[in-house]
């Protein structure tokens, strides 16, 4: 034991004149100072799909303190009025950006124009804005809906021709998502042209489903009550999308390429892809909700001096029954 603390002894000593001998102190280094982080104010507009929850959980991950980023995150509830105050927030509270991920296109001038005044560069991000001033946003990223909404259309065209379907009438059951949102827009807008421009197609009802499980089961169960036929779901997304099935099931109607109804569906989520492959979804339209590294780049970019592009597509691609895989299903992460 004594030769043990004999040893240890000598052994501190000899360090200590190392130490000494090379100039460092034995003392451990002090911590280095903290890397300033970017402090980011996002203002998510709510939680009503499967593919926001995505959209929320990439942001988080991708502006995390292991990134360089300090990230305040306000759920706006689906309210416009809740992020005009999650954006004021941020700009009493200085942060270094504001993203914005916004409910519908208007309505943003007065407070996009107060973040101006104060410096703010602001990024928008999933769904578009109409403001007067360009220069109230640096940067946009999101989908390309109309040519979602195209793809969707051009596959119906398709698959009613597979199908040998060309003379018989084509009622269409549109369910839309939020009122005014870029993805309701355009994806309403491709499938109006699409109709305007096939003599057998026509919309049988257009039911407001708000992008939620919920809504989108009560407009179908409601509409299914007054007995009109229609042979197409087109569902500006796979929440509601989610829920018209559920309507159907309890009418006791058939879907899916071995059903009466052909369904068609946005965003392409797990959970969708999954239905596609069981048969009870003809065709999801992939929307990706995966922005987060996207926005870090963008405000990388900004922090380098560079002038990002102003609108950023992201590319998409599309599921049907005749082509969709497990493969497909695994990689989806969400
Ligand atoms: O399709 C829907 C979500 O704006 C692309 O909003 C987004 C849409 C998406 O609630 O599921």
């Amino acid at each position: 034991m004594k030769q043990t603390i004999k040893n240890i002894a000598s052994l501190l000593v000899t360090c200590t004149l190392l130490a000494a001998s090379c100039g460092c102190a034995v003392k451990s280094e002090p911590e280095p100072p903290e890397k300033d982080l970017i402090v980011v104010g996002f203002s998510q507009l709510g939680s009503e799909s499967d593919w926001r929850i995505a959209n929320t959980q990439s942001m988080l991950d991708a502006l995390s303190e292991e990134n360089g980023f300090d990230l305040l995150f306000d759920n706006a509830k689906q309210k416009q009025e809740n992020q005009f105050l999650a954006i004021r927030n941020f700009i009493q509270q200085g942060v270094d950006y504001i993203v914005l991920a916004p409910i519908a296109e208007t309505g943003w001038d007065s407070v996009l124009q107060e973040a101006k005044d104060a410096g703010l560069p602001v990024i928008i991000v999933d769904r578009q804005i109409q403001v007067e001033d360009e220069s109230l946003y640096v940067s946009w990223v999101g989908s390309d809906f109309l040519k979602e909404g195209r793809t969707a259309v051009q596959w119906l065209e398709n698959e009613i021709s597979l199908k040998r379907m060309q003379n018989e009438n084509i009622r269409i059951l549109h369910i839309q998502g939020t009122d005014g949102a870029t993805a309701q827009i355009l994806r309403t807008h491709a499938l109006n042209s699409a109709v305007a421009s096939h003599p057998l197609w026509s919309i049988a009802a257009r039911l407001q489903g708000e992008f939620t499980e919920a809504c989108g089961y009560e407009v179908v169960r409601d509409f299914l009550e007054t007995g009109e036929s229609f042979n197409v779901i087109y569902s500006e997304n796979d929440n509601m999308t989610f829920g018209a099935m559920q309507a159907l099931d309890e009418a006791g109607l058939t879907y899916g390429p071995d059903g009466d109804i052909i369904i068609i569906t946005f965003d392409a989520v797990h959970a969708a892809l999954e239905e596609c492959l069981a048969g009870n979804i003809n065709l999801c339209v992939e929307c990706n909700p995966m922005h987060g590294p996207r926005v870090a780049n963008l405000i990388r970019q900004l922090e380098a001096g560079e002038t990002p592009e102003k609108l950023v597509y992201v590319d998409e691609t599309w599921f049907s029954y005749r082509r969709i895989s497990e493969t497909d299903l695994s990689e989806r992460p969400y």
